[in-house]
């Protein structure tokens, strides 16, 4: 009988701490699939961010450093260019990437560094009770936008990949989504050609994975998802922005 799955040798057998429909979870998985599938688990180095994917190191089997919140890129930087044989990647949710880290984003970017982001849209701050981010919906209810995010004072939610687009040193920018089977597999060719690019030399290459977060969206995980596919892409549309 042909064997049809196998656990990626890149994740570690071991149970998460992330909530029941947290896209987390998945994303751990493709991201260590593609690993196995590119061959480059020995030469890999992952920038940790600040948020629920803190301990991602827990989980992932190969080297991983860990970064302060919102300067994974500035990390990577000096990694990849000390060791440029490595391949090396940020994985960064929207409060650490968007919002802390916005400076670092914009210029590691605008550098056109040859490393790969795994930027995780999931329109709130999980890690620290829900609060407000940067790529919160217009009307969603956060804990610090009780009533429903109002531009009037806390802006729109910002595009990051749209901005990152529009950098002429940015190689590929993708926004793909983790709620149903088709776009899982989406989201693993997304992810394997942002590593290939720099395994090739390309050059900055970022993808935008929009997740569920069922606890701080309050929501069970398929109503969750569904949110995910009806409300997050109206604002965040999916596809190759680059
Ligand atoms: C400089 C700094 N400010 C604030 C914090 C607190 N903090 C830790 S995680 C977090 C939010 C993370 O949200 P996000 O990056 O969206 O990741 P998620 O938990 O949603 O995956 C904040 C504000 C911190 N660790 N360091
Ligand atoms: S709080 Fe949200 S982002 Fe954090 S583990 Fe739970 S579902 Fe995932």
């Amino acid at each position: 009988m042909d064997k049809i799955y196998s656990h990626p040798k890149s994740l570690r057998n071991v149970s998460t701490h992330y909530c029941a429909g947290c896209g987390h979870s998945m994303l751990h998985k493709l991201v260590a699939q593609v690993i196995d599938e590119l061959d480059i688990r020995e030469k890999i180095i992952a920038v940790a961010p600040v948020g629920c994917a803190v301990v991602a190191y827990d989980y992932w089997d190969f080297d991983c450093s860990e970064s302060a919140h919102g300067r994974a890129m500035a990390v990577a930087t000096a990694i990849k260019r000390l060791r440029p044989e490595n391949i090396v990647f940020t994985y960064q949710g929207d409060g650490d990437l968007a919002a802390i880290g916005t400076a670092e984003t914009l210029h590691a970017a605008n550098r056109g560094e040859n490393i790969t982001v795994i930027f995780v849209n999931n329109a709130i701050y999980g890690m620290t009770g829900g609060q407000m981010a940067p790529t919160t919906l217009t009307g969603q209810k956060t804990a610090t936008t009780i009533n429903g995010r109002d531009p009037q004072s806390e802006g729109y939610p910002l595009k990051i990949s749209e901005i990152l687009a529009t950098l002429k040193a940015v190689k590929y920018v993708e926004r793909v989504a983790v709620h149903d089977a088709a776009h899982i597999i989406k989201t693993k060719s997304a992810i394997k050609e942002a590593f290939l690019n720099q395994i090739n030399g390309v050059g900055f290459s970022l993808v935008e994975v929009l997740s569920p977060c069922p606890t701080y969206w309050g929501m069970p995980p398929v109503k969750a998802a569904a949110w995910v596919k009806d409300e997050m892409t109206k604002e965040f549309p999916l596809g190759r922005l680059k």
